[in-house]
């Protein structure tokens, strides 16, 4: 079977757009039904994680899902105590839009002998954040300031360093509950520059921003905060897919 890095490259080649829905494991008392939703609609994967966890429901949120589905689960951490060998892979994400040693190589040293034993598939992941129009969790815990929102060149150069240092995976992050999403500009200035697989997340609530981030150049978005608000948010996305069949522009 392919690996989920393996699904990321094809999906990209071939230009399908792809889904992943942010499950935070601070709220699972729904969780079963928004599963079942997420099956029906179609998306690809689910990511869990939080930049900030009140409570160690990881392992039970993954069951859940594991109970519901199966859709490749990816740990998407905040921090090293969200690392799990139950879910099927984990984002190794490196803060490149910041200059904290911590997240840029502190944590993988402390982490890589439980990565090493858990089975996991490691994405190595250059992890971008681009401002969303208010501070957000992910900064604040990170103690790193994202990269302005009208500076794509920065975004572009940023993503360029990390593919040459071998990240798989490029991931642009407006934050959980951002107040804007990473602009067109932003995705398709990193797009022109990178051929990693393209992940852009934060602050996505309706179908055209996320029609408009696949336009721009992303392959897979992240969604988190509106698909717990409103799950029927995913018939509106499958419907503009339907209408723009998933074959956007890559370029
Ligand atoms: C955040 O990209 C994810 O890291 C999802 O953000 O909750 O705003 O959809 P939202």
């Amino acid at each position: 079977m392919p690996g989920i890095y393996a699904n990321l490259e094809l999906a990209r080649v071939k230009g399908l757009k792809q889904i992943a829905i942010l499950v935070d494991p601070d709220k699972i008392d729904h969780l079963s039904e928004l599963v079942k939703k997420a099956v029906h609609y179609g998306i690809d994967y689910f990511f869990v994680g939080g930049s900030l966890l009140h409570s160690d429901q990881t392992e039970v949120a993954i069951r859940i899902i594991r109970d519901n589905s199966n859709i490749p689960i990816i740990l998407f951490p905040g921090s090293i105590n969200q690392i799990t060998p139950s879910a099927d892979g984990i984002l190794l994400l490196s803060l490149i839009s910041g200059r904290n040693p911590e997240f840029l190589i502190g944590a993988h040293v402390a982490a890589a002998p439980a990565l090493m034993r858990s089975g996991l598939e490691i994405l190595s992941t250059s992890y971008i954040l681009i401002d969303g129009g208010k501070p957000t969790t992910v900064s604040y815990i990170s103690n790193t300031t994202p990269i302005p929102a009208n500076k794509p060149d920065i975004a572009a150069v940023t993503a360029l360093a990390g593919a040459q240092i071998g990240h798989k995976i490029t991931y642009l992050d407006a934050g959980s509950g951002a107040q804007n999403p990473v602009n067109p500009a932003t995705i398709s200035a990193v797009r022109r520059l990178i051929t990693n697989p393209l992940i852009v997340g934060g602050g996505i609530r309706t179908a055209r921003q996320l029609q408009e981030a696949f336009m721009a150049g992303a392959d897979l978005a992240v969604i988190g905060h509106a698909f717990e608000e409103n799950p029927d948010l995913l018939s509106e996305v499958m419907k503009a897919f339907e209408l723009a069949p998933q074959k956007l522009p890559q370029d």
